[in-house]
């Protein structure tokens, strides 16, 4: 497959909080974060479009336990939990997309209360290229609404991880995923050309 500059990446959440040590440590966190750094270097060699979404709390979200949701604080505002993963790094030029700053709201998808549209459109971009964490939250909603948008998706297997609360979320929305039309891809066959 050859990437161009008519291609962008979206980075999802490689965030401390996500990553063993975090608070909402996935399985195989680390792995994802090494993964992307290389993917990411890649796009930006081909001076592609990359935009590294960012979860970004308030103190006390909605969705954290002590608010009644579902989730371990994670990912406050300023927070270490919140910085991009220290293999991770962005490369001169990418774009961080925050969400998930709306007390009521917990925003999974990178296109929900951003300008990600706006800018995958202003930059021309067709093809968006989807890794980073977790498979069955952030990745899986963000891959739904860029087919709802009609972008064209590729979700890169060997570069995304699940929180599998239940055994099996992972693999679920994966088959969700490339039911909306999402192709599956593994990132190590996309830069066999250079
Ligand atoms: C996420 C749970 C809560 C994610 C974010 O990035 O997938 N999961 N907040
Ligand atoms: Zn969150």
């Amino acid at each position: 497959m050859n990437i161009s500059g008519r291609d962008a990446l979206i980075a999802v959440d490689i965030q401390n909080d996500f990553c063993p040590g975090g608070s909402l440590a996935v399985t195989g966190g680390d792995a994802v974060a090494a993964r992307m750094n290389h993917v990411a270097r890649e796009f930006a060699r081909r001076e592609c479009g990359i935009f590294a979404t960012q979860d970004w709390h308030p103190a006390a979200h909605s969705s954290f336990r002590g608010q009644g949701g579902p989730w371990p604080p994670h990912c406050v505002q300023g927070s270490k939990g919140a910085e991009f993963h220290p293999q991770f790094n962005l490369p001169a030029g990418a774009r961080v997309v925050r969400k998930g700053a709306d007390p009521k709201v917990d925003a999974y998808s990178g296109f929900l209360d951003s300008n990600l549209e706006a800018e995958l459109r202003s930059a021309g971009i067709e093809r968006v290229f989807v890794g980073g964490l977790a498979t069955d939250y952030c990745v899986l909603n963000t891959v739904l609404d860029a087919r709802k948008l009609k972008f064209e998706v590729y979700v890169m297997t060997d570069a995304i991880a699940a929180v599998n609360v239940r055994p099996g979320d992972g693999e679920a929305a994966l088959r969700r995923m490339t039911r909306a039309g999402a192709v599956t891809v593994v990132s190590t066959a996309l830069f066999s050309g250079r």
